[in-house]
């Protein structure tokens, strides 16, 4: 696959670059195929010359991409594959903003109620006035509460795995009822990053793994603090599997909280939530209880339908340039 043209925007500061087919055209392919297209043994890779448009030196470190292709479920509008420069990602609700602001962008917005069809399930997306998106996302749930984890040299945290698109580790620093403790407010990016880290390295260390959605794999990990906005009830810090943070307060990661609020009861049905970021940029959040009629064997019973809302902004647009003398065009520096 030939990738030409992208569009790079921004969802409360963090980055997403969708790419297109020419004439602004899905790629014809469907979701199915091109996953089934990009497998080995069961196990989806993302191509080097892919990975390399997510990250340096063609996009900031953070930047998530979104390919848009043909959806193979009548219902959605279209199909959508989000990967960082480490690899794939379930869902990822900051670029689900970004895609549908910038098809609005370029003059082929989204239906009213739109389904998008992702690796890991459908999600619903409305685009709403001032650059503001909403969307509901997969079912979340919690996979398990207060797992003790010790961190790299040294130091036990406790914290829920919970899935909301992507598997996250969440620690809460915040001083919810839940944990009995004071919390605290976010650190330096440097610190908090640097704490982050030693939580993964400790995830990685024991292999522990969650349910069976994208192989139980806990690539994320969430902080959760007070939050330094009188208008959020918590700021977060969330490390991705790229070793980046995200400026957004994470789509993904806000899903997955909102499971956890709702299994410790600190969250009703349809309350408000507001979402800080580690930048101070801010997501919109509620959930509804998943209908019994929609429980299968692979939901928990509390599983959640998160709805989160969030702006983004369409920053550059522009086509790919294939040097073959470059020696990064595979994917990083290689000499
Ligand atoms: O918004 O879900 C999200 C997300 C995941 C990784 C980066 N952003």
């Amino acid at each position: 696959m030939q990738i030409r043209r992208f569009i790079d925007s921004h969802t409360e500061g963090e980055p997403t670059r969708v790419l297109l087919a020419e004439n602004d055209a899905p790629f014809g392919a469907t979701l199915p195929e091109l996953l089934a297209s990009w497998s080995r043994e069961g196990q989806l890779t993302i191509p080097p010359d892919m990975l390399a448009l997510a990250s340096n030196p063609r996009a900031a470190d953070a930047t998530v991409c979104a390919l848009v292709c043909a959806p193979s479920s009548a219902d959605a509008s279209c199909g959508v594959l989000f990967w960082n420069a480490a690899g794939p990602l379930g869902m990822c609700g900051h670029a689900t903003i970004g895609l549908a602001r910038t098809l609005s962008w370029i003059g082929r917005p989204l239906p009213p109620a739109a389904k998008m069809e992702t690796r890991v399930g459908l999600v619903t997306v409305e685009t709403l006035a001032h650059g503001s998106v909403r969307f509901a996302n997969v079912a979340s749930y919690v996979f398990a509460r207060d797992v003790e984890i010790e961190r790299e040299h040294g130091g036990v945290v406790r914290g829920d795995i919970a899935w909301g698109g992507n598997w996250f580790f969440i620690v809460r620093l915040d001083g919810a009822p839940s944990t009995g403790k004071s919390g605290r407010l976010m650190r330096s990016l440097e610190e908090e990053l640097a704490y982050a880290n030693s939580i993964a390295r400790g995830l990685v260390r024991v292999n522990l793994r969650a349910g069976p959605e994208n192989n139980g794999l806990i690539d994320h990990v969430a902080l959760i603090f007070q939050p330094s906005r009188r208008d959020a009830h918590a700021r977060n810090f969330v490390l991705c599997p790229n070793g980046t943070f995200d400026r957004s307060p994470c789509g993904t990661g806000t899903s997955a909280l909102l499971a956890s609020l709702a299994a410790r009861g600190e969250l009703a049905p349809n309350a408000r939530w507001r979402q800080e970021s580690a930048i101070g940029s801010v997501f919109e959040a509620s959930y509804v209880m998943l209908e019994s009629n929609q429980t299968g064997s692979k939901f928990a019973a509390s599983s959640v339908i998160p709805q989160i809302t969030g702006r983004a902004f369409v920053v550059a647009e522009g086509n790919m340039v294939r040097d073959a003398g470059d020696p990064s065009q595979g994917g990083g520096w290689v000499e």
